[in-house]
């Protein structure tokens, strides 16, 4: 009888699984979705960010829609995609954390020029790393990112972990007036020199977000990315415990965040796997506390009155196949230090820096990328580097480094645990943060703050990557 019982159960347990697979479907998104032909137009358009009642704001959208269309690209294969300039303004575009040739980074000026209106560019590249990526403005980044240019990029696994779900939320910060349309003021040189601007209005996949239904016992992969121009964001999921399985599309050991806190400084993505472990009937807070004195709920995630679709979490592996980034030779590698200089201090006043706000090693650079843009060093191309980037100012900055990922090592000498890489990384005031990578792409690749005021206004900086060079 004993046996029959746990028979009986297992069973139950067998069906009530499959039942939730059939319902939910457990997936393998991978390369089927995928497609590597794309045409994107950037142009005015009309988004219902605060809901349907309520008055659409004016917005500036790839294929019409904020956040852009999602991109589904396969990991290796070359991939073209036209973007066409409908806008009154030059563009291009920056497919953030690809490593692509220098002529297909998006940085008018030195990768190309800019993409005047009524013309198009095509973009080719063979992405070689599986991941969350994205794709934004890197002209007149201001506006045209504070606009609403952005759009998710997902380069699928050849093999991806089994989940019940996959969900991407693209979060967007703006700054609306009561009429629902965007303020003006970009650019404001007060904010510029402080937080950035940052908005009143935060949207998920371009809307105030109604609540995330759920079913209790379900796995989630979810992508999170920060296409904000400013807001730093922290969160947490009350109730729930989730596992960072990629930080910038770079696959890292599965762990859970420090305090259950996942930090996000504008162009920073994390993967998550989310087991739906809360109650059913119930409703649990997204929390963004960056600012403990400014926290908010971002969303609630929602559960179905359903009974879990399986008794136990799945044991299914989360760890993501790693992609083909060359290791750096940290007992050959150069040390470089970047100390980022300006903006204001505690007491209110500010360093003298004429028109910009920011430097790194005392050279500003400003706006968002131009020709004749002099390199602050050169790197040996195949080289292993150390980069120590040091803030020597009283404000945050995500310094994003193009056409490379980079190994994590330490903040302030403390190793960074779970192997770790990124593109963009989050430097605390007073901090050093110590990453590392082979200079394996050659060109002059843009260092900068993605803050974009700090951006535009000096946190910016050249490093060449070619042969024979050295800074
Ligand atoms: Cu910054």
């Amino acid at each position: 009888m004993g046996t029959d019982h746990i028979g009986l159960l297992k069973r139950r347990a067998l069906l009530s699984a499959s039942a939730g697979a059939a319902l939910l479907g457990v997936v393998r998104p991978g390369p089927a979705r995928a497609n590597q032909s794309h045409r994107i137009v950037a142009a005015p358009g009309q988004a219902s960010l605060t809901g349907p009642r309520r008055r659409a704001t004016d917005v500036w959208a790839y294929g019409g829609s904020v956040p852009g269309p999602t991109l589904h690209l396969r990991q290796g294969e070359p991939a073209s995609i036209v973007v066409e300039n409908r806008l009154d303004d030059d563009t291009t575009v920056h497919w953030h954390g690809i490593r692509l040739p220098i002529g297909m980074d998006g940085v008018p000026g030195i990768s190309q020029p800019p993409i005047r209106p009524g013309e198009s560019f095509v973009y080719e590249f063979t992405p070689p790393d599986a991941g969350t990526f994205w794709y934004h403005p890197h002209a007149n980044a201001l506006q045209q990112l504070g606009r609403g240019l952005a759009g998710a990029l997902i380069v699928e696994e050849r093999s991806p972990v089994a989940v019940d779900r996959e969900l991407l939320w693209t979060i967007m910060d703006w700054r609306l007036k009561s009429d629902g349309q965007i303020a003006a003021g970009f650019g404001n040189r007060m904010e510029a020199a402080m937080a950035g601007r940052i908005g009143n209005t935060v949207t998920i996949n371009g809307v105030v977000p109604p609540d995330e239904r759920v079913r209790a016992g379900e796995r989630v992969r979810l992508r999170l990315l920060n296409a904000a121009l400013a807001r730093i964001m922290a969160l947490r999921f009350e109730g729930h415990r989730p596992v960072v399985v990629a930080v910038d599309g770079q696959p890292c050991d599965p762990h859970e965040p420090k305090d259950g806190r996942l930090l996000l400084g504008p162009a920073m993505r994390i993967d998550i796997v989310l087991d739906m472990q809360g109650d059913p009937g119930r409703r649990y807070r997204v929390v963004d506390d960056y600012d403990e004195d400014l926290e908010y709920s971002l969303v609630h995630l929602a559960y179905d009155a359903a009974a879990p679709v399986r008794p136990h979490p799945l044991e299914a592996p989360i760890r993501l196949p790693r992609n083909p980034l060359p290791e750096p030779d940290l007992g050959a590698a150069e040390r470089r230090e970047l100390v980022l200089q300006g903006g204001m201090m505690g007491g209110g006043g500010m360093m003298g820096m004429g028109r910009a706000a920011w430097a790194i090693n005392g050279a500003s650079m400003t706006g968002d990328g131009h020709a004749g843009m002099p390199p602050l060093t050169t790197l040996m191309l195949g080289r292993s580097y150390v980069l120590g980037l040091r803030n020597d100012t009283a404000w945050p900055h995500p310094i994003h480094l193009h056409g490379h990922s980079f190994r994590v090592l330490s903040r302030n000498g403390v190793p960074v645990p779970f192997n770790q890489w990124a593109d963009t990384v989050f430097v605390e005031p007073r901090q050093t943060v110590d990453v590392a990578f082979v200079a394996d792409n050659p060109g002059d690749w843009m260092v900068h703050c993605h803050v974009t005021d700090h951006q535009t206004a000096g946190l910016m900086a050249v490093l060449r990557v070619g042969k024979g060079g050295k800074g």
